[in-house]
């Protein structure tokens, strides 16, 4: 797969690709991962990317020509990304299709924004980490492609964690205890141990589910509310009750 990131921060982006499993990805050729610095694309002594909008206003906006001159001169993968405040929230769904694709590029936002020509004619979609505040889409990014790239086939060792884990099946994970079996006085739960391996994994069940009710009504709803069988396994372990 390839990913293309087109930013004013070349280095943060570098740098954290070459970590952890998607490090691994890139130096194993599953990940061909091409960064440009946005500036490189600029012809004035400043290498300036951001100017103030017309109409006034605080903050500075990502100017359309170091855009599209780094956009011609690469020929980048689409869909074209655009990482801003304004976009549609990421989410695993998103980065299950972005993960199906051949490649994708990612337009970092700095400053109050982009220019909104871009957005329209060369940009493909926007996205958003959430409702907060950034500095900038670096980070916005680098979430983007560490959720999409370890999906990939063979980027993760353990193939059959990469969709277990929270939001896989719409639940949160349920509580992990890796040894000792009593730290400091505090137990890990007897039914991890019995080694009924039936009961712990409708146990298991039971706290995701009623994790995920505490904490995440919307993803309960979402899965159009509790089962008849959810609700008999929060009984079975006496979690059963109204939310937080
Ligand atoms: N805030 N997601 C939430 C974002 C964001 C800001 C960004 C990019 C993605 O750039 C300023």
């Amino acid at each position: 797969m390839r990913i293309d990131v087109i930013t004013i921060f070349p280095e943060l982006v570098v740098g954290f690709a070459g970590h952890s499993l998607l490090g691994r990805a890139v130096a194993g050729g599953e990940v061909d991962l091409r960064v440009h610095d946005l500036r490189d694309a600029t012809t004035d002594a400043h290498r300036t990317v951001d100017d103030a909008p017309f109409g006034g206003g605080a903050g500075m906006v990502l100017r359309p020509e170091p855009v599209l001159a780094t956009v011609e001169a690469v020929d980048p993968p689409r869909p074209v990304v655009a990482l801003g405040p304004g976009g549609r929230t990421f989410d695993q769904a998103t980065a299950r299709r972005l993960a199906g694709s051949d490649g994708f590029t990612l337009l970092c936002g700095r400053y109050e924004g982009i220019d909104q020509r871009v957005l329209d004619h060369v940009v493909d979609e926007e996205l958003s980490i959430g409702d907060y505040v950034l500095a900038g889409g670096e980070v916005a990014a680098l979430v983007v492609v560490e959720a999409v790239t370890r999906l990939l086939p063979g980027v993760m060792g353990n193939l059959a964690s990469a969709e277990e884990e929270s939001f896989g099946d719409g639940l949160l994970e349920y509580p992990h205890y890796p040894r000792p079996a009593e730290f400091r006085g505090w137990e890990v739960p007897e039914v991890l141990r019995s080694g009924d391996h039936g009961r712990i994994g409708r146990w298991r069940r039971a706290q995701s589910l009623r994790r995920t009710i505490d904490r995440r009504p919307d993803l309960i709803e979402d899965r159009g509310g509790l089962t008849a069988a959810d609700r008999q396994l929060l009984v079975e372990f006496g979690l059963d009750g109204p939310a937080d």
